[in-house]
């Protein structure tokens, strides 16, 4: 049984002491199959939902101690950070560095205090999509809840007013137009996992559709 609270408190002990050096390989930034953009293209269902900061909220509930409800002002008032990173879509395009600003997800998830038995989430996103990970996955210190990118707020079409950014992860285990994290003890397959792409999303192991699983 991880203990969920120090994993996390740890987690972000490591944080506050910056990042290992040596720990990125800088010669490998676009991963086999992937051709470096300039340019920032739009991907998603289509559906465009009529989200902005005065109706946006954010839950985080299932397998959690305190379910979280966050309007745009209680998300604003807690502690913001910048982390660049590299965003890889499984169609085949990347952006290095990418400074997405927002909220770590640590921090939301130590706010609302994963149960034991939490094990995976599902990211819900307004448009009515989903996409799982690991909870552990979330942990990471370059997961953040962001809200904008490359100086600007983040457009409605770039998921505004806030999306999940999972830098080690292709780009569709991000949810854009973020509704809610839902913690729960078995892995539930999101809205492209149950439609051939992979469960993990590697970009580095080039893990792009679930034939390779
Ligand atoms: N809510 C939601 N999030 C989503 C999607 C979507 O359709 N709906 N598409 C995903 C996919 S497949 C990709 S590649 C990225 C694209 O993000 P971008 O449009 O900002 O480039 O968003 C991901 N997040
Ligand atoms: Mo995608």
């Amino acid at each position: 049984m991880p203990d969920w609270k120090k994993l996390i408190a740890g987690k972000i002990a490591i944080a506050k002491k910056g990042n290992t050096p040596g720990k990125v390989n800088q010669d490998i930034r676009v991963p086999a199959g992937q051709t470096e953009v300039k340019n920032f293209p739009i991907l998603d269902l289509g559906i465009l939902p009529d989200i902005n900061k005065d109706n946006w909220q954010l839950r985080v509930y299932g397998l959690v101690e305190n379910e979280l409800n966050l309007d745009w002002e209680a998300f604003q008032a807690l502690p913001q950070i910048t982390d660049v990173s590299d965003f890889h879509c499984v169609t085949r395009w990347t952006r290095l560095d990418m400074d997405w600003v927002g909220v770590k997800a640590q921090e939301l998830l130590m706010m609302a205090d994963p149960l034991e038995n939490a094990r995976y989430v599902t990211l819900h996103g307004y448009d009515g999509y989903t996409t799982n990970l690991p909870l552990e996955a979330l942990l990471d210190d370059d997961v953040i809840v962001a809200h904008s990118v490359l100086g600007y707020p983040l457009t409605t079409a770039h998921g505004g007013p806030v999306r999940m950014i999972v830098p080690k992860r292709y780009a569709w285990k991000g949810a854009k137009w973020l509704k809610a994290i839902e913690l729960h003890e078995h892995d539930r397959r999101g809205f492209w996992e149950v439609r051939g792409y992979h469960n993990e999303a590697d970009p580095f192991k080039e893990q792009r559709f679930s034939d390779d699983e």
